[in-house]
């Protein structure tokens, strides 16, 4: 079983902003797939649910420095 997050994610300012958000969320267990789209400030994340859940992928945005939002 796998779930898909879309979140908006704010302050990203260059395309190695979007690498950050990228490697960081894709190194979390649980994580299938993870796609940072810096022109529209939307990072969209295939996750196993029994592994992890959205709001831990929304803290580990954060913790990288980018204000996220869950959207879907
Ligand atoms: Mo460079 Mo993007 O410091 O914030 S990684 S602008």
């Amino acid at each position: 079983e796998e779930k898909k997050a879309i979140f908006t994610v704010n302050g990203m300012s260059c395309s190695a902003c979007a690498g950050s958000v990228e490697k960081a969320t894709k190194r979390l267990a649980g994580i299938k797939e993870a796609v940072v789209d810096l022109l529209n400030n939307r990072a969209q994340v295939i996750f196993y649910p029994s592994f992890i859940n959205e709001e831990t992928i929304r803290e580990t945005i954060e913790d990288v420095g980018f204000q996220a939002t869950l959207i879907t």
